[in-house]
C-alpha cells in the first residue's frame, strides 16, 4: 500500500524520562542508546515506521541541559532546531506529579509555536494506577494536550495507542521515506553510538563523555563476517588506560558487549576491533567534531 499521509513526531523530554527505550519501542528495533546514565543520545536520531497509508517520522532528542562547550552548544542547537521544524511534540515524562524547569519550558515553546502536543506519561510499570491519576491531573493543569497517553516503554503497554494519537494530526503529502527504511543514520553511526553506549555503561562517568567513536572500516567478508575496526578517542593519557583496562580486561568487555548489540543490528556476525587513542581537547575542535559526525 502507498504512503498518503505523514507525521513527523519528536520525542523530547528531560534526560532519562525514556525516550530513547520508546523510539525504539514504536521503531521495533534498537536505533537509539539506552543507558541509565544523561546525555546518551548525542546526536538526533530518526526512526521511521510505515503502518497502512501512514508513515511515522520519530525524532529522539537530546534532553535539554547548559552547554559545556561547543559539543554542547551544537546538542542545544539540534534541540531548539527540532522542536520548532515538526509537526508533533511528544513530550516524555517520569510518571511523577512534579513538572520540572525541563517540562514546563518545553510546554511553553509548544504553546508559542502551536504544536499539536502529545503527553506521554512513562514507566507506569512502576506506579500504581491510583497514583498516575494525580500525575495526569498535574500535567493537564498546566497544558492543554491534544492526548495524554499513559504507557510503559519498556513493556510494551499502551505504547500502540500512541500511533492512533499521531495519525489524527498526519498530513497528506508526499512519501518522505521508503517503505522499508527504519532509521535515517548510517550503520557506521549506529555502531559508533552502541560503542558508546557499552563505554557508559562500564565506565565512570567523567571517561566516556570525553571520548569519541569513529568507526573506520566496516567491510563484509565473503563468508558473510562483518569486518569491523573502530578507533576510541578520548582527551587524557590516563582515560586511555581506564578505558584499556588492566591486561586490556576492560577493552574486551567494552568490545564484547558491543560485538553483540551490532550482530544483532546488522543481523550478521561481526568482528569487532577496537584501538584507543588520544586526542587532546577534541570536544572543542570544530574540525573534529565534523570529522566524528557531529555537524548536521
Ligand atoms: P532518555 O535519556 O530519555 O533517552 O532515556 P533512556 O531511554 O535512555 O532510558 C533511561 C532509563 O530509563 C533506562 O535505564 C531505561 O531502561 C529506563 N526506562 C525507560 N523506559 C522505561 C519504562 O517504561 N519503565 C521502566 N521501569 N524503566 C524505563
Ligand atoms: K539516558
Ligand atoms: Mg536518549
Amino acid at each position: 500500500m502507498s504512503v498518503k499521509k505523514s507525521a513527523i513526531i519528536s520525542i523530547v523530554g528531560k534526560p532519562n524520562v525514556g525516550k530513547s527505550t520508546l523510539l525504539n519501542r514504536l521503531v521495533g528495533t534498537k536505533i537509539a542508546i539506552v543507558s541509565n546514565k544523561p546525555q546518551t543520545t548525542r546526536t538526533r536520531i530518526t526512526g521511521v515506521v510505515t503502518k497502512g497509508d501512514c508513515q511515522f517520522v520519530f525524532q529522539d532528542t537530546p534532553g535539554l541541559h547548559k552547554p559545556r562547550s561547543r559539543l554542547g552548544d551544537y546538542m542545544v542547537k539540534v534541540v531548539n532546531d527540532t522542536v520548532t521544524d515538526v509537526d508533533i511534540a511528544a513530550m516524555v515524562v517520569d510518571p511523577v506529579p512534579h513538572i520540572g524547569p525541563a517540562e514546563q519550558e518545553l510546554m511553553e515553546r509548544m504553546k508559542q509555536y502551536r504544536m499539536p502536543s502529545v503527553l506521554v506519561i512513562n514507566k507506569i510499570d512502576t506506579v500504581k494506577n491510583e497514583d498516575l491519576l494525580a500525575v495526569i491531573a498535574a500535567y493537564s493543569e498546566a497544558h492543554t494536550w491534544d492526548a495524554v497517553v499513559p504507557l510503559s516503554a519498556k513493556t510494551g503497554e499502551n505504547c500502540d495507542i500512541l500511533f492512533e494519537e499521531f495519525e489524527k494530526f498526519a498530513i497528506e503529502g508526499p512519501q518522505l521515506f521508503p517503505d522499508d527504511m527504519l532509521c535515517d543514520q548510517p550503520e557506521r553511526q549506529l555502531v559508533a553510538e552502541i560503542i558508546r553506549e557499552k563505554m557508559l555503561r562500564n565506565l565512570e562517568r567523567e571517561v566516556p563523555h570525553g571520548t569519541a567513536v569513529a568507526v573506520e572500516q566496516m567491510r563484509e567478508r565473503d563468508d558473510g563476517l562483518m569486518n569491523i575496526a573502530a578507533t576510541i578517542y578520548c582527551e587524557k593519557n590516563s582515560h586511555k588506560g581506564i578505558i584499556i583496562g588492566k591486561q586490556g580486561a576492560m577493552l574486551r568487555k567494552i568490545g564484547a558487549e558491543a560485538r553483540k548489540d551490532i550482530e544483532e543490528l546488522l543481523d550478521t556476525r561481526v568482528y569487532l576491533q577496537l584501538w584507543v587513542k588520544v586526542k587532546e581537547g577534541w570536544r572543542n575542535n570544530q574540525y573534529q567534531m565534523r570529522n566524528f559526525g557531529y555537524e548536521n
